[in-house]
């Protein structure tokens, strides 16, 4: 049992927007099982399955009413089992979603726990209020109060996410063993891991009030506690370890220091974890408050990671995040030269890459005009919290088009035919205007595409031990230039990337060995967002 997880390139697939096989303009498993050749060819090697559980699709998905069972939209169990199949025949190995925050009002173990009386009572935390209030004053992650209140059990429940999304309890040991359970039914039927949601949030060390803040208050009782470590290990002992898997913590407002207990190999916790804090390089405390992208913000915070530990998971987009490359790189003129110079940084660093769905093409955002195009419960939230705050309704707008997570749920365009070959039918989510023109088809038959780069980098990065596995050194950062070298038993690549829409000087004595130009020989300047792979002893490919 190797550590088959660092060699691979991971793939993210949000299921409701990857492709729809029956015509009700949802995305469903057959339609994967039928892109499965489309992703065998780009290289992936491992997928990460966004929830396809039974879900009431509060939160698409990620508000679980039945572990055990498919969402009827997505397709069957036996649609499950033969994507897993499938998938194994193309040596494409599958992790799911592990959404054991919390659960769905509509799971069983909720319904029953309204009964004072039910055994399920403390799976989650249900409470009497405070003089007329909720018990505690904490806010949640979805700009809302936390705090519900239930007639039938006279008190209160905790959902740190959305109303429909009920806080499981872990200091009932049942809840454990439910979730060990869970695990052991998803991996005996040949899932390679999973992706633990809000995985360091499960452990609340206390209910007391928190210190107010603008956002999150309470978070300091529950944000990477102790008891959540002990979980994990527990997790891992009595369940994962007698696998052949692998598990990401998506892990919020974490530090380099507790990433590191979460991921080192002798604590046997997780394997590697979603960090956040360059994705927060472009905001203001919160992502809703839009900052000025600073590329030498942004790759300093990757550096200081790269540097910080042994391994990790990178990543630039999510079905959380708006597209990297209308953040980060340059959606007008430069859409090609920034979308593949962002794809050649992901796939040299350190760590496994995480593709996110359509990002291999430059899928951009969405260019939002009211809030009824936008179906995400966490933006219609925020939106009618801040008009209670008084914000103007402009900045408000501005407010949902840095945050809204529908930007990356958009159907994935796979070619020019209406709804861009996603769907027979008018999608759940409209889908970009532009994918008449960016779209897998015309992509798949240009030599010179995104597409076709992600390809070439993708093979670079599975074949080559120092790309994979080198040592990580920043060289240059600056405000337009990231350098940074990789180093394996005597070998060392260099990669420049240039952030900007100028010619940047940069010497290197190494030889071409990638670039997203098509060039032959290097002069000493990077290109508008061009990207270099530099091989130091001249080896060629
Ligand atoms: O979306 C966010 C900001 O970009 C975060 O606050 C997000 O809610 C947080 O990263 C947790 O995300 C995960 O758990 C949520 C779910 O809505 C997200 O889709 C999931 O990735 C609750 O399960
Ligand atoms: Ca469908």
């Amino acid at each position: 049992m190797g550590d088959w997880w660092k060699d691979r390139v991971a793939y993210q697939i949000y299921p409701r927007s990857f492709q729809d096989s029956n015509g009700d303009g949802i995305g469903d498993i057959p339609g994967i099982i039928s892109r499965l050749d489309y992703l065998k060819a780009l290289g992936a090697g491992i997928i990460w399955l966004s929830p396809v559980y039974r879900s009431p699709n509060e939160d698409n998905g990620y508000d679980i009413s039945d572990y055990k069972d498919i969402n009827p939209e997505f397709g069957t169990m036996d649609d499950m089992k033969a994507l897993i199949n499938e998938a194994a025949k193309r040596d494409i190995r599958i992790i799911m979603d592990l959404v054991i925050n919390h659960t769905s009002t509509s799971h069983s173990w909720f319904q029953q726990s309204r009964d004072k009386n039910s055994p399920y009572r403390n799976y989650y935390f249900w409470r009497p209020g405070r003089e007329n209030g909720p018990p505690n004053n904490w806010t949640s992650f979805f700009a809302e109060d936390c705090w519900e209140f239930d007639k039938k059990s006279g008190e209160y429940y905790l959902h740190l996410f959305a109303k429909g999304q009920p806080d499981l309890d872990y200091h009932n040991p049942a809840v454990i063993e439910e979730i060990k359970d869970i695990m052991r039914f998803w991996l005996d039927m040949g899932i390679a891991g999973f992706r633990c949601d809000v995985i360091n949030i499960i452990w609340k060390s206390s209910l007391e009030d928190g210190r107010k803040k603008l956002a999150l208050t309470g978070s300091e009782h529950y944000i990477s506690q102790e008891g959540m470590h002990e979980i994990l290990r527990k997790l891992r002992l009595d369940v994962l370890d007698g696998y052949d898997c692998f598990t990401v913590g998506e892990t919020v407002f974490v530090t380099t220091r507790t990433a590191n207990d979460l991921c080192a190999v002798e604590r046997r916790e997780l394997d590697m974890v979603f960090s956040f804090e360059h994705m927060e390089t472009d905001q203001f405390f919160v992502k809703w408050f839009p900052r000025k992208f600073n590329p030498g913000r942004f790759c300093k915070t990757i550096a200081r990671w790269q540097q910080a530990l042994e391994w990790n998971a990178n990543y630039f987009e999510n079905h959380d995040q708006p597209r990297s490359i209308s953040r980060f790189g340059n959606e007008g003129e430069y859409h090609g030269a920034s979308a593949k110079m962002l794809g050649a940084l992901l796939l040299t660093l350190r760590g496994t890459p995480f593709i996110y769905q359509g990002q291999e093409i430059g899928m951009t955002n969405y260019k939002f005009k009211k809030m009824e195009q936008i179906k995400d419960v966490e933006s219609h939230n925020l939106w009618k919290k801040a008009k209670v705050m008084h914000i103007p309704k402009w900045y408000r707008w501005k407010m949902i088009l840095r945050g809204c997570r529908d930007h990356a749920r958009t159907p994935v365009q796979w070619d020019s035919s209406e709804f861009g070959g996603f769907s027979k039918h008018m999608p759940w989510l409209a889908p970009n205007g532009n994918y008449t023109y960016i779209n897998v088809e015309t992509q798949r038959n240009d030599n010179d595409s995104i597409l076709n780069f992600y390809k070439q980098m993708i093979l670079l990065r599975t074949s080559d031990d120092v790309i994979k596995y080198g040592s990580f050194e920043p060289v240059v950062i600056s405000k337009r230039l990231f350098v940074y070298k990789r180093k394996l038993d005597g070998r060392t690549m260099t990669i420049a990337l240039n952030f900007s829409g100028r010619l940047v000087k940069f010497y290197c004595a190494g030889n071409l060995l990638i670039s997203n130009y098509a060039r032959e020989t290097y002069d000493g300047r990077l290109k508008p967002y061009e990207a270099i792979v530099f091989d130091e002893d001249g080896k060629a490919l």
